[in-house]
């Protein structure tokens, strides 16, 4: 068959070309990032110049500074050192620096942020103190005029812990940090003296699915001061807590927005965020903010005497969030109003506790809600069903009678199904049957 020797020459030629694409693809090892070392504990008295562009650094002596500052640069720091800073150039855009094990102290701050997306990759227990934490001055930081568009990542498997007399971090106007990976990464300010974190212009803190943001200080996290419409966003897919410790009666509250402009406190995601006071709320929006919660977990706990949050204005909630709010104000009853964000959905308001209700049809999309005592509440959007739809299956029929009835005369936990309670008031009883009786067959 002559008609096969062209096939076959050219099936040869295609099974060369694949070998010999096989074999440079097997020679080619991709050229990884240079990772530059830096032990910190040999920088002392004497002034350092990192070579090469991929690995630029220098460290001055009379300064006590580290500078990183090669693009896309990797470092990894090791050891410890009783008096350095650290500055992430804004040359250093992308750049990444390992702390690995890393202990630190500072009589100022001790990383100040001036690149653009820059990661700090935590492997081992590291340790800082200092008078000012971590400072994020945003991208291109010459002159001190443009503060926008940064974005920090913490990430790794490790921890980092800052301990600082002053603010343990802080977030110019619009930039942000994410936490993620599994690192658990935390700012303390001791002293009462500053907050654990403190930002002051529209900064998004993020922490992904198994890490964990913890912020303690005279405020956990404070947000705003002068600059009016700020909104402090919170996505927290992982675990975010914010303490407020604090003795002082204008202080200690474990999130707070606004001094005198409306900010706006924003929660997300799919985490947990408790916001504990000590001698003030769990949070504070002051007088002219708002809270805005959304598809979250939300613990707001007030510190001895004080309300679990304090706001003026409504609390605005999606149909995914849920809020606790653990009341330990001194005055009998304290009132609060929700509003719903998802006013077009069929859901309506539960709340639960002993102590928490309101006068408003819980179909509405705003209500007023009474909290007496020192006591616990939890608010929360339930999706909309029938009185008497004990299975929630759309109709009120012998299904749900027979579930009544096998609870009849029950209290408590021995009502094998709540939802037979129809009236929330832990007993199943005649009042329950009749509900269910008016919307029988419906
Ligand atoms: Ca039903
Ligand atoms: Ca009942």
């Amino acid at each position: 068959m002559r008609t096969n020797v062209p096939y076959k020459k050219l099936i040869s030629l295609i099974i060369k070309f694949c070998l010999v694409i096989g074999l440079l693809a097997a020679m080619y090892v991709p050229a990884g990032a240079a990772v530059t070392f830096i032990d910190v504990s040999a920088l002392d008295a004497t002034d350092v110049t990192g070579s090469g562009t991929d690995d630029a650094w220098n460290y001055s002596a009379t300064s006590r500074t580290l500078f990183l500052s090669a693009p896309n640069g990797e470092y990894k720091l090791t050891g410890t050192n009783t008096d350095l800073r650290t500055v992430i150039d804004f040359t250093a855009t992308n750049a990444t620096v390992h702390l690995s094990d890393v202990i630190l102290m500072s009589n100022d701050y001790t990383f100040c942020i001036n690149s653009r997306d820059s990661s700090i990759t935590l492997d081992g227990v590291n340790t800082i103190h200092c008078i000012n934490g971590i400072e994020v001055l945003g991208y291109n930081y010459i002159g001190g005029y443009n503060y926008t568009g940064n974005n920090v990542t913490f990430n790794g498997t490790g921890c980092l812990t800052v301990f600082s007399v002053g603010r343990g971090i802080y977030l110019t106007p619009d930039v942000g940090i994410s936490v993620e990976d599994t690192a658990t990464v935390s700012f303390v300010s001791k002293g009462n003296f500053m907050a654990g974190m403190y930002s002051i212009g529209n900064s998004t803190i993020r922490v992904a699915t198994g890490a964990t943001l913890n912020a303690t200080g005279r405020d956990g996290i404070y947000a705003a001061l002068q600059q009016p419409g700020i909104i402090l966003t919170l996505d927290v897919d992982g675990t975010l807590n914010a303490l407020g410790d604090s003795t002082s009666p204008t202080n200690g509250r474990g999130l707070y927005a606004a001094v005198s402009s409306d900010a706006t406190i924003r929660i997300t995601g799919t985490g947990t965020v408790t916001a504990t006071g000590t001698s003030g709320p769990g949070i504070d929006a002051g007088s002219t903010g708002t809270i805005e919660l959304a598809d979250c977990t939300v613990n707001a706990i007030g510190g001895a005497g004080q309300a679990a949050i304090n706001t003026l204005n409504k609390i605005k909630m999606n149909n995914a969030a849920k809020l606790t709010m653990e009341q330990n104000s001194s005055s009998s009853t304290s009132n609060y109003n929700f509003e719903t964000s998802d006013t077009t959905s069929n859901y309506r308001w539960k709340l639960t506790g002993p102590d928490i209700g309101t006068t408003d049809p819980l179909t509405n999309d705003s209500i007023s809600v009474s909290i007496t005592g020192i006591t616990t509440g939890v608010i929360e959007r339930c999706p909309e069903y029938k009185i008497g739809d004990i299975n929630r299956d759309g109709d009120v029929n012998i299904l749900d009678l027979s579930i009544l009835l096998a609870n009849f005369g029950k209290s408590g936990l021995a009502i094998t199904d709540q939802r037979a309670d129809i009236n929330e008031d832990g007993d199943v009883n005649i009042l329950d049957l009749s509900s269910l009786l008016a919307n029988f067959g419906k």
